[in-house]
């Protein structure tokens, strides 16, 4: 089933007028609402009237990570606080997180794009939905919980975690779809057995499994050991969170929302548009949200794009899986953690050395990992045990709070983390995805 044939099936010259129109509205919308883009249009000497349809995108400035730490917390909104219905956080690379506001109607609209990735999974209205992205200031939980009610589903609100819990519920309720980290799933897979529950037989029919890297051999992993269809979903806060893109069960790409997540790539060093079929970096154009609508947002993600119809029907283009990264950010058990955020920290404890690393692991049927090596001052290294511990229980404690995840800390001697001639390593990555 295709939630919104009208628009999933748009021709491309018809999706064409149509975002043209709706970014020439975007630009009139931000200039007259939003103060920090009305200053941005304004140094590059541009107006609504300057776009006379999307090819004109190019002359808009892009929006970055930066653009929105700068604007911490409210800067970027483009309606007061009383239009905002909803606030959402995620990481920001230093102290600060990006925040993002969604008016009624951007909440409609998530709920709108969200059951077109649902329906695009499989999923059909009365199917019950698991939903164990964690609920909170993250969007995975929320953003599928409004999908879900919008298409008619029944959700098990369950959340992230409390994974024996998680188990029952799926045996006692039979619910056919999963949403959660694709690494989640395969954790559970272990639990199961221990429960004496055989992954084969789960309920489970379909998994809506995204907000982190995952590979094909881990697809097929998960697949077999859950006798699962595992489809791919994509998104970031600064958009809408999930539902920006998603796979249909031909899983060959990523459906993207075209008509309200406008796409280009770009190479990221040159910001120049990427030759077609080439991997770049993501950029996409809120091309009718309200609260904090973003012209031209760089994702820092790596993908192609495939403008082909798809053997489902859809005419949205379609993003490879995600491939990269143009930054260092990580995603630890599904968190986002830039080594600046780590660095910020360290810097704040006395005795500490901004030399450090990040040594990221998921050994079979675990959870990942993280473990910070911190280089501490010689006079602190020869300090007693006792006065050790207490420093590394400190920067634990306290990277802790900023990550919002459990890290394992180690205090190292000084010049013990190699030193770079370039770009320093600050992330040693073991996981196999
Ligand atoms: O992760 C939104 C989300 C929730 C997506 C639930 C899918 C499911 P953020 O926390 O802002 O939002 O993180 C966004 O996560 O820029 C990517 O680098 C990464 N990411 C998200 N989905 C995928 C995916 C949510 N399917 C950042 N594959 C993005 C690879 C993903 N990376």
């Amino acid at each position: 089933m295709i939630w919104n044939e009208k628009m999933e099936c748009i021709s491309k010259d018809d999706l064409l007028d149509l975002a043209s129109q709706r970014l020439k509205n975007m630009v009139s919308y931000l200039s007259a609402n939003c103060p920090t883009y009305k200053k941005n249009l304004d140094q590059h000497g541009l107006t609504a009237s300057d776009i006379r349809n999307i090819g004109d995108i190019i002359k808009l400035p892009f929006t970055t990570k930066d653009d929105m730490r700068d604007s911490y917390p409210f800067g970027l909104f483009s309606r007061p606080l009383q239009d905002i219905a909803e606030i959402h956080v995620s990481s920001g690379t230093t102290g600060n997180p990006t925040v993002v506001g969604y008016t009624k109607d951007d909440i409609k609209l998530w709920s709108e794009v969200m059951a077109r990735a649902l329906c695009c999974a499989g999923a059909e209205p009365g199917d019950m939905l698991q939903n164990a992205y964690g609920y909170g200031l993250f969007t995975g939980g929320l953003g599928l919980h409004y999908g879900a009610l919008e298409m008619g589903l029944t959700v098990i609100p369950v959340s992230s975690g409390q994974t024996k819990r998680q188990l029952k519920l799926m045996d006692d309720f039979k619910p056919r779809i999963l949403s959660c980290t694709p690494s989640y799933l395969l954790y559970m897979a272990e639990e199961a057995k221990e429960m004496g529950l055989d992954p084969q037989e789960s309920s489970w029919q379909i998994g809506v499994l995204g907000a982190e890297p995952w590979s094909e051999s881990m697809r097929l992993e998960i697949e077999q050991l859950w006798n699962i269809l595992a489809t791919d979903i994509y998104g970031l806060s600064e958009i809408i969170g999930p539902g920006v893109a998603q796979e249909c069960k031909y899983k060959d790409g990523l459906h993207i929302f075209w008509d309200v997540f406008y796409p280009e790539i770009i190479d990221p060093e040159s910001g120049l548009p990427a030759k077609e079929g080439q991997s770049g970096e993501l950029v996409i154009t809120t091309l009718t949200k309200q609260g904090i609508p973003l012209l031209r947002y760089r994702t820092r993600d790596i993908v192609s794009i495939n403008y082909e119809k798809c053997a489902c029907g859809r005419t949205s283009p379609r993003i490879s899986k995600i491939k990269g990264r143009t930054d260092d950010m990580i995603i630890v058990r599904g968190i986002n953690v830039f080594p600046s955020q780590i660095e910020h920290v360290l810097l704040g404890i006395e005795g500490t050395q901004p030399h450090y690393q990040l040594v990221v692991d998921r050994k079979s049927g675990e959870l990942d990992d993280l473990e910070v090596l911190v280089e501490v001052e010689e006079k602190i290294f020869s300090d007693e045990i006792k006065k050790l511990r207490a420093l590394e229980e400190k920067i634990r404690k306290e990277i802790e709070s900023v990550l919002g995840i459990l890290v394992k800390v180690k205090l190292v001697e000084p010049k013990t983390i190699e030193r770079s001639m370039g770009k320093a390593k600050r992330v040693i990555d073991k996981r196999q995805v």
